[in-house]
């Protein structure tokens, strides 16, 4: 629970009583820690922010105000929730020493998998309108907030890194998972060739299926959330994690490992979702380079994990002792599901 200090100085931030609203745990992410504040018909979220994973967090309010100053919000479908300002004008707090904030609660569905193609195809088109709609901003004004978030040879590196200076023993079947990783870099050489070729853009960067909330019908995106890391990237990113939470059948942290995979309807509506949504945006290679960015995605979120895994779970949020290793698990089955099917190709 939120401790009781905290609440009395955010309530004086904020100029709200939050003494008078019902706060509990909320949502699925790996990262901050968050709380829905409900009180009659008033909803907020407030989290207390990871400084440990964004260790500068001026930058992503720098990055945040440039949307503010240069974003044709009236352009967009959907909401786009940034955190509020306090009384302070600051959107965020350094309370005792955590780092707090409070962001608009959207009111509707945040989905962890998808069932129907029609969803997928609404969540692509979604996340590339934001990537059309910036298109007219400065690229190089953005900061970037995590250096090298998805430089897929840094975090190979860091990969081999861990494994060599891991506590952990390294045999049996983590042994075979770490091999499986090694003999995957391949895609580490593809992805230098197809970054010398495309240009940058403002990209939201975690584009998981539970950053978007859809109306109670799932027939609309009513909003994009957790805006920390729209910052330089590429367009196979953003259309990549969507493969990699949307195409398949089970999310990152499913155990039902034999029963991962990646689903032709669900990866072909989203690529005309995101062909939609990025309307005459994208260049012939960012077009081209698509298919890679499924593959890419799996494979640098599995060595993520499995990089955590070996440096002691220092990262991501977990349930469990080994769910570090269980999601590099799942997403190297996920990886050669999408293999399999050739979805890693043009
Ligand atoms: C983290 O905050 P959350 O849970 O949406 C991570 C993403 C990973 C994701 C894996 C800042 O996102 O890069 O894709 O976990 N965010 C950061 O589920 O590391
Ligand atoms: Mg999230």
């Amino acid at each position: 629970m939120i401790e009781q200090s905290y609440i009395s100085r955010l309530s004086t931030l904020y100029n709200l009583d939050f003494s008078t609203f019902n706060i509990s745990l909320f949502g699925a992410g790996h990262i901050h820690q968050t709380w829905l504040a409900n009180r009659e018909t008033q909803s907020y979220i407030i989290q207390k922010f990871n400084k440990n994973v964004f260790k500068n967090p001026g930058l992503i309010a720098h990055n945040h105000q440039l949307l503010i100053d240069h974003l044709d919000f009236e352009a967009l479908d959907f909401d786009f929730p940034l955190p509020i300002p306090n009384v302070k004008g600051r959107t965020l707090c350094l309370v005792g020493d955590e780092y707090f904030r409070v962001l608009p609660f959207i009111e509707g569905v945040c989905l962890q998998e998808i069932e129907q193609p029609k969803q997928a195809f609404l969540a692509a088109s979604a996340f590339a309108s934001l990537i059309q709609v910036a298109v007219p901003l400065d690229v190089n004004l953005f900061q970037e907030v995590i250096p090298g978030f998805h430089d897929l040879e840094l975090r190979f590196s860091q990969f081999i890194e861990a494994r060599e200076y891991t506590r952990l023993k390294i045999s049996g079947e983590l042994a075979a998972i770490c091999e499986f990783y090694l003999q995957q870099s391949g895609i580490v050489k593809e992805y230098q060739m197809w970054i010398s070729l495309l240009p940058k853009r403002i990209t939201h960067n975690d584009t998981k299926i539970n950053n978007l909330i859809f109306s109670a019908d799932l027939t609309k995106v009513e909003a994009i959330i957790d805006l920390d890391t729209m910052m330089p990237g590429y367009a196979f990113n953003d259309f990549g994690d969507l493969v990699r939470t949307v195409s398949c059948n089970l999310d990152e942290n499913s155990l039902d490992f034999d029963s991962l995979k990646v689903n032709v309807d669900k990866y072909q509506a989203l690529y005309e979702g995101f062909l939609e949504g990025s309307r005459d945006t994208l260049t012939k290679d960012e077009i081209a380079s698509l298919h890679f960015g499924g593959g890419m995605m799996i494979y640098i979120m599995g060595l993520r994990f499995l990089t955590d895994y070996l440096n002691g779970n220092i990262y991501y949020q977990i349930k469990y002792e080994n769910q570090n290793y269980d999601r590099a698990k799942n997403q190297m089955y996920l990886l050669k599901s999408l293999q399999q099917l050739g979805f890693n190709k043009q």
